[in-house]
């Protein structure tokens, strides 16, 4: 059985925990607790020696890094427009995949760490970081806007990957105080892709526990 390793707060975890969602591949997830140090004790180094979640465990084939994890799951799945096979189609798909995960999501991720993270270890916020993570969403927010604005989802016409990629990169919007009001198309989007089902298969618990 495939297993996942991840938290629930993290931005790359449920990048894959939303994409397993999507195609429907039985699998048993399994929390493992950052604040507690799981994640650098010898069993969960076996699976990800990099000591970070998510990870994935396909009968002892073990791998890290949401992006390479996704990219594999859609492998298992086998071939659809979701994850093309066509190279071009698939490197445009990879195109999106990447700025979401380089840009959107590092900027997200500085917020995060300062504003939600920070809190909760109390430790005082790194504001040269927030600013610089806000600098980055201010740059690519609009382009991604613009993006949304001409095709139905990130990368065209047909729901892909890129367009978990980038849900996922956005997820902590509202914890963060990153207001999208200003981006419409984006906004549109959003809430058209936290209506389906493979959404709230993953985040009607999230949703919950992020309010508490
Ligand atoms: N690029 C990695 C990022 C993984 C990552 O940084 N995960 C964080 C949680 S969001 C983590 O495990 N942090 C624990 C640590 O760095 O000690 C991916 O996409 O999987």
């Amino acid at each position: 059985m495939l297993k996942i390793y991840g938290h629930f707060l993290s931005m790359p975890t449920n990048k894959v925990r939303l994409c397993v969602s999507y195609l429907g591949l039985p699998h048993e997830y399994v929390h493992i607790d950052l604040q507690t140090g799981e994640h650098l004790k010898p069993e969960y180094l076996e699976i990800n020696p990099a000591g970070r979640v998510p990870a994935v465990d396909d009968d002892g084939f073990t791998l890290g890094q949401s992006d390479a994890i996704c990219k594999y799951l859609c492998a298992l799945s086998g071939p659809s427009p979701f994850y093309p096979a066509d190279i071009k189609n698939q490197a445009k798909v990879n195109e999106w995949i990447d700025f979401s995960s380089q840009h959107v999501l590092q900027a997200m991720a500085r917020l995060f760490f300062n504003r939600v993270v920070c809190k909760m270890l109390g430790e005082k916020p790194d504001e040269a970081s927030i600013k610089t993570g806000e600098n980055m969403l201010s740059r690519d927010l609009p382009f991604v806007d613009k993006q949304l604005g001409n095709t139905d989802f990130i990368c065209g016409d047909k729901f892909t990957l890129a367009d978990i990629s980038l849900l996922a990169a956005l997820e902590p919007c509202e914890m963060v105080g990153v207001d999208l009001t200003p981006y419409p198309a984006l906004v549109k989007w959003r809430e058209k892709l936290m209506k389906r089902e493979f959404y709230k298969r993953v985040h009607t618990k999230f949703a919950a526990e992020m309010a508490g």
